[in-house]
């Protein structure tokens, strides 16, 4: 960041704010600016606000950023830094703060001359914040005195005036999100609290807070990373062994770019990669990944036969080499040119030749230092080509003894009758009683059953080899059709809607937990394509005479017992919970838990594959203790997984 800041040196000028289009566009279409209008679309609100006081950070100009929760789910952000500009912009005859949060894509980072690193995501910014608040206030301090302004979906509605004296500088924004934009204007805590703290870690010696002072959820947190990005990978690697003890850190930089890499290999089997475009998470890579990847596989095969540990003849694979490996990837540049679908893939080709660079010239540096690390590391992905090589025949073995390409379904799969996967789907069941249930109950038409029994292999303590092999995963593998891990091919899968359906109790929670730890790290882009489910059953029955209903909470079961004694409020209604899906018959499971139109299904995304590692690391891997520690923390079944 230091390296970065110095060159930003050009003072901040009203003209040079640009102004392009109204704001009424953003109401009438609030995902083009926000991805959506849900709840990653809600929080969203929050992220351009804070990287606004970022930015100021980057500029070198604020060192501490407050994030807030008040009650009521009011957002206030607070930085102390130079505060947004109040003087009046030539252009329109407005003070710059009102062009800020009145105009879509005004300020400093669209003219030349502006910041020359920017974090907002695609420009987007404060006037889409005020555009989706039905109220926004905003306090500037700024030469000695406060400066006051308020806003209502994306209209002024007071005029910017002084409203007291102060003795420090800084920007201050409250707001709350329009109800009649979002689904729903409840903020989650543990949300803002994880992207603060990737922030924080981005950001070295940036101090940012987070605290929620609604009442019965109060909470705190303060983030400060003096090592930066060195100290992601110690936290992402805090419940894993690390095989040598130091982080490794390279940065490099170019004229109008910088990069750092932070990386440490562990004893396990998977690799995190994460990377960074101007503190934009980019979880489809590109440009910097590659360069990155490139670098590290030709530099450890390098040093492998330099150091005659690995044979002449012998090279390892980018795979062999990242087994195990962390790692996170930060670039900081001026025009970053974001592509793919999602536009979460880097497309810059001159950061490519920038992270090579920096991991060619240190990396190779550091291994001729430290011997011993070398040798460990290459061991390890020695290991790693050799497990690889046995997963193959494996593979082979059991593609030639069970036919896999030869189209034959497994016995345990119940299929459907339809052939188009966009229109399939595929209901995995624990149990034979459940999946007798699920059978009797479905529309054989485009609903396949499978059936899995017993308990399934724990995949992250396995290698890829015992997968391929496994009697509970093969049945599954071959229904879904699509392969397995580096194999998998999306286009082959033959269901699009993958159902989890599991009791909702311990059991049924470890099950779900399990299959999610396989798709997670052999089908991962099951989960990114959002093809994952998790069905939801009900919990109480109710019965009132001949009239039978069904609860799936236990707020939901109270108001149908009172809607059901509107009437008579003497009545008797019958209410039990339902043990387990088993207990259901065909027709109750199918109306309850598998009919379209009445059924409720969760969507299982991987907004934060950080958090999913972190979290599927803790209850799956080798260590008991903080597995113990996250049990007891999380309450009896609650696994998230719907982040
Ligand atoms: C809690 C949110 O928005 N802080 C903030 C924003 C700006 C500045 C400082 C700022 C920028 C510049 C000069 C400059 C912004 N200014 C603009 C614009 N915190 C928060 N803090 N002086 C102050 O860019 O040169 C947009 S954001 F366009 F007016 F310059």
């Amino acid at each position: 960041m230091a390296e970065l800041n110095e060159k930003v040196t050009q003072e901040y000028d009203a003209s040079k704010i640009q102004v392009l289009e109204g704001l009424e566009a953003v109401r009438m279409r609030p995902g083009m600016y926000i991805g959506s209008t849900s709840s990653s679309g809600l929080h969203h609100l929050v992220y351009e606000i804070v990287d606004n006081a970022i930015d100021e950070a980057l500029a070198g100009y604020c060192d501490h950023i407050q994030v807030v929760i008040e009650p009521g789910d009011v957002i206030k952000v607070t930085d102390n830094g130079r505060g947004i500009p109040v003087d009046i912009q030539e252009q329109t005859g407005k003070p710059a703060l009102e062009v800020v949060y009145t105009v879509l894509h005004a300020g400093g980072k669209f003219g030349a001359g502006g910041y020359k690193v920017s974090g907002g995501l695609h420009g987007v910014g404060a006037s889409v914040v005020n555009a989706l608040s039905d109220w926004l206030e905003v306090d500037v301090h700024k030469n000695g005195h406060i400066y006051h302004m308020a806003f209502s979906r994306g209209e002024k509605t007071e005029d910017m005036r002084v409203i007291g004296t102060t003795d420090h500088t800084g920007t201050v924004v409250r707001f709350h999100p329009d109800p009649e934009m979002f689904d729903d204007t409840v903020y989650d805590y543990e949300t803002l609290h994880v992207r603060m703290r990737e922030q924080a870690f981005l950001n070295a010696g940036l101090r940012i807070s987070t605290k929620d002072e609604r009442p019965g959820k109060e909470a705190f947190d303060e983030m400060y990373y003096e090592g930066g990005i060195r100290e992601f990978v110690s936290f992402i690697n805090q419940n894993k062994a690390p095989i040598h003890q130091d982080v490794i850190y390279m940065s490099g930089d170019r004229a109008d770019a910088t990069a750092e890499v932070a990386l440490q290999w562990n004893d396990g089997y998977n690799e995190a990669l994460v990377s960074f475009a101007n503190n934009i998470h980019t979880p489809e890579g590109g440009m910097h990944e590659t360069g990155f990847k490139t670098a590290l596989t030709r530099v450890l095969n390098a040093y492998g036969h330099k150091a005659k540990i690995l044979k002449d003849d012998e090279t390892l694979s980018g795979d062999d080499v990242r087994e195990g490996l962390t790692a996170i990837i930060s670039v900081k540049l001026t025009n970053p040119q974001f592509e793919g679908q999602t536009k979460a893939k880097l497309g810059n080709s001159e950061m490519r030749t920038l992270v090579d660079s920096v991991v060619s010239d240190k990396l190779e540096q550091f291994m001729e230092e430290n011997p011993a690390v070398g040798k460990a590391v290459l061991e390890k992905a020695m290991t790693a080509s050799r497990a690889r090589e046995a997963a193959r025949k494996a593979r082979e073995s059991v593609r030639r003894k069970t036919g896999l390409e030869s189209g034959q379904m497994p016995d345990k799969l119940q299929d459907c009758n339809e052939r188009d996967p966009a229109l399939c789907e595929i209901y995995i069941v624990e149990g034979d009683s459940a999946a007798g249930s699920a059978i009797g109950g479905r529309d054989s038409r485009f609903q396949a059953i499978l059936s899995m029994w017993g308990k399934m292999l724990n995949v992250e303590k396995a290698r890829a080899d015992k997968i391929y092999g496994n009697d509970k995963l093969y049945p599954m593998i071959v229904a879904l059709g699509a392969g397995i891990g580096q194999e998998f091919n999306i286009e082959k899968l033959r269901y699009h809607k993958i159902i989890i359906m599991a009791d909702a109790d311990v059991d049924g929670s470890h099950i779900r937990t399990l299959l999610l730890t396989f798709f997670f790290r052999y089908m991962r882009p099951l989960i990114e394509n959002g093809y994952v489910y998790s069905a939801v059953p009900p919990l109480f029955k109710l019965t009132r005479g001949k009239t039978v209903r069904v609860a799936y909470s236990e707020e939901e079961r109270d108001a149908i017992s009172a809607e059901m004694r509107a009437d008579n409020p003497n009545a008797k209604v019958e209410i039990n919970r339902f043990k387990g899906l088993g207990e259901m018959d065909p027709h109750e499971l199918w109306e309850t838990t598998m009919d379209p139109e009445k059924r409720t299904l969760r969507r299982i995304t991987l907004e934060d594959a950080v958090a999913a590692d972190q979290i599927f690391t803790v209850l799956m891997g080798e260590e008991v203790e903080p597995r113990k520690l996250w049990i007891e923390e999380n309450a009896k079944y609650a696994v998230n997984l719907d982040y």
